[in-house]
């Protein structure tokens, strides 16, 4: 089988900037770039909660495709949720609209590990394989398969629901660190399944998103959350596909999350490219670093940050242009072909110009 139409992917350029190959021009896509903000998302997302859409492959498959059409990114982003493998476990979750993911029982005790059934792929992931099969014989640009990292997925299911200082979190782990630590290797466990099937299946890439990691201080990071990232990045050391590591607010983090395993960095606005390329020790692409909340703001500003992201590389081969979060729902699709557009017109990666 020839997947992605017949195109050749290795060359392509997110691939090439992965591996931090000079020459090639700037690669960008954004995450959450499908959906919420995408009008043509809202007419096929139809009426059922969005893990109805996930679980019907058509469905996901023309969701993932749309911004790849609309805005001309360097690369697609598998239709999912991070919680996608949780629910396939028989783990009672959910995503409620307007809120995100809701547990109506959160795991608090060693009695809710019981609730994890193991991924068998063939009966609890066949959606998956089946969108990434039909988006690979599709694309023209590669398709990045992802998975929920252990804190920020253990957030959602300790807490219930979304929170903004995630206390009680943070209070069974350092609590109850056994206990913690049980939960994080099942966690792991559904990321190892759920990304080797969207890479057996055809994808090129994967991310890993730890999006709330960057709550914690590094020790606590080190203890509780870096031995179970490293389990899952190393798994996927040997499908052979770059691993993008992703967290928030993780300026004081990056050397950890690369030491955890890493080809490609995210790097949020807090943070410039110049000392997370530091701080990383030059050894990994870096993927970022635009604040989403400036895709609000006039064009003539948004031209300029994307410009200062873009002098603030300094023409390293190995900058993925991205946000430094995902796209909010409330943006203007239009801003987001602008900075596309401006990124392929004046991005370079040949080499630093100092
Ligand atoms: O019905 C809807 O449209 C609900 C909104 C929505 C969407 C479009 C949710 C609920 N999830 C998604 C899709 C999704 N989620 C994608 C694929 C789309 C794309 O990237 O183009 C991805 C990659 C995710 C990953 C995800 N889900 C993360 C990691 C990325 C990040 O934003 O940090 C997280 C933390 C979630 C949890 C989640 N799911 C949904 C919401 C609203 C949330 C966040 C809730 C919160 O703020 O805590």
């Amino acid at each position: 089988m020839t997947p992605n139409g017949g195109a050749n992917l290795t060359s392509s350029a997110f691939l090439r900037a992965c591996r931090q190959e000079p020459g090639a021009r700037v690669p960008v896509w954004f995450m959450r770039q499908a959906g919420r903000s995408l009008p043509e998302y809202k007419e096929v997302r139809g009426s059922g909660t969005i893990l109805n859409a996930i679980q019907d492959p058509d469905r996901a498959t023309e969701i993932t495709l749309q911004p790849v059409r609309r805005y001309g990114v360097d690369a697609a982003i598998l239709f999912s949720d991070i919680v996608t493998p949780v629910f396939a476990s028989g783990f009672g979750i959910d995503i409620t609209p307007g809120v995100g993911p809701t547990c109506e029982q959160p795991f608090r005790t060693e009695a809710d590990l019981g609730r994890f059934r193991p991924l068998d792929p063939d009966a609890d992931l066949w959606f998956q394989s089946e969108t990434v099969r039909s988006l690979v014989a599709e694309l023209k640009v590669p398709l990045i398969g992802f998975a929920g990292g252990p804190f920020t997925l253990a957030c959602y299911l300790i807490e219930g629901k979304p929170s903004k200082n995630w206390t009680t979190v943070k209070a069974l782990m350092v609590g109850q660190p056994d206990l913690w630590h049980k939960l994080c290797h099942k966690l792991a466990d559904l990321a190892i399944d759920t990304l080797t099937n969207q890479v057996t299946n055809g994808a090129s890439a994967v991310q890993l998103f730890d999006s709330w990691a960057g709550a914690l201080r590094p020790e606590h990071y080190r203890e509780f959350v870096f031995p179970h990232s490293q389990r899952i990045l190393s798994a996927m050391a040997g499908l052979g596909v770059p691993r993008i590591h992703f967290g928030i607010n993780t300026g004081e983090l990056l050397p950890q999350i690369t030491a955890a395993g890493a080809d490609v960095v995210g790097v949020d606005w807090r943070t410039t490219l110049q000392d997370a390329r530091e701080r990383t020790g030059g050894t990994v692409a870096l993927q970022g670093n635009l604040d989403p909340a400036l895709l609000l703001a006039p064009a003539k500003s948004l031209e300029d940050e994307v410009r200062r992201v873009l002098a603030d590389n300094n023409g390293h081969p190995g900058h993925i242009f991205n946000l430094g979060h995902g796209v909010l729902p409330e943006v203007d699709p239009d801003q987001l072909l602008r900075v596309v557009e401006l990124v392929h017109r004046e991005g370079k990666a040949d080499g630093a110009r100092e």
